[in-house]
């Protein structure tokens, strides 16, 4: 494919995004940096949503830094590819390094999509396994997610896991009174409902300039931001995987609508079974079920097809777009990407 063509996708893409999200005013959200393996979370992905038979498109927020093979390869999947500008973290905090801190805090951006109402921002390492379009229908206002649990060693730097504390069942170990309150309720940013807004987003970059950075980046942040409109929904929305082995009391496996493969070693496409839990039958069966959706083709992304083109106008479209590349299919197909 020639450069210009390239360019012509990217720009296509963007015009046709104005017509879907005319159409549906909600969308799927999710973010990708680099040329690394995550763009295969992406596409299986895609894949998930539309098995479940969402009726809402995949907006893929994009870094420049994303390659052009990549991009059409998600174009090539029913995705709307969108390009965002990095954010930069001020100059006074280098406590992390650049890359981190870009590549978490650019997140941000998708509170600018004002384009749709309200998204459903879902992690590139989830798959969903049951359609969740109904969390759009929760009342605005609120900033929905699934509550996390502190009990595995990334938590270390928190007074929670020093004491044994989890919200995940928070009458094991009581909150000690010499600890001050209870600390609200932390949420995993994997996966979240929102609504985009503008000043919301200002807001965001603002506080953002006069939060130090954190361990967890944009989830501490985002937690801190939103606590007083948070509510938590149930773990089926985001089963982060500890949960199984943690408190598996307080989960249903043939119920989990949503997976988060985000402990160690639990990325499908880089599983080897090797890292501590890895080798569980349950987290072995949600590797085989994400594969399963990945290498299934007859969940790949259909153009429309000039044999059931039903008028003149849209042979004529198709016959273009197959004489000129991806570039004008993606526009006129993208609503029927859900
Ligand atoms: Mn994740």
């Amino acid at each position: 494919m020639t450069p210009d063509l390239v360019t012509a996708t990217t720009m296509s893409t963007t015009t046709g995004l104005g017509k879907t999200a005319s159409l549906t005013s909600q969308a799927y959200v999710t973010f990708l940096a680099g040329d690394g393996d995550y763009v295969k979370g992406v596409v299986g992905l895609v894949k998930g949503l539309r098995k479940v038979k969402s009726a809402c498109p995949l907006v893929v927020a994009i870094l420049p830094d994303v390659p052009e093979e990549h991009r059409r390869m998600l174009v090539a999947q029913g995705c709307i590819v969108r390009e965002i500008e990095p954010v930069y973290p001020p100059e006074n905090q280098t406590q992390f390094a650049m890359p981190y801190y870009v590549i978490n805090y650019s997140k941000l951006r998708i509170w600018e999509f004002v384009e749709y109402h309200k998204m459903i921002y879902l992690d590139g390492d989830i798959q969903v396994y049951d359609n969740i379009d109904h969390l759009f229908d929760m009342p605005n206002g609120y900033f929905y997610a699934v509550m996390d649990c502190f009990c595995e060693k990334t938590w270390s730097h928190t007074p929670q896991y020093k004491i044994g504390y989890c919200q995940q069942c928070p009458n094991k170990v009581q909150w000690p009174a010499e600890l001050g309150p209870k600390p609200a309720f932390y949420f995993n940013a994997g996966m979240f409902v929102y609504e985009p807004n503008l000043s919301i987003y200002d807001d965001l970059l603002k506080t953002l300039k006069i939060t130090p950075p954190t361990p967890f980046a944009e989830q501490d942040f985002l937690n801190m931001f939103f606590r007083k409109i948070y509510k938590p929904i149930p773990p089926v929305y985001n089963l982060v995987l500890a949960l199984m082995w943690r408190h598996p009391e307080n989960i249903e496996l043939d119920k989990v609508k949503v997976v988060h493969y985000c402990a160690a070693g639990s990325k499908p496409w880089r599983y080897t079974g090797k890292e501590a839990n890895m080798d569980r039958e349950d987290i072995k069966m949600l590797v085989k079920k994400w594969w399963n959706i990945y290498n299934d083709e007859s969940l790949d992304y259909k153009r429309i097809d000039i044999s059931i083109a039903d008028s003149d106008t849209d042979k004529i479209m198709v016959a273009l777009a197959e004489a000129g590349g991806v570039s004008f299919i993606t526009s006129i197909a993208a609503p029927s990407a859900a």
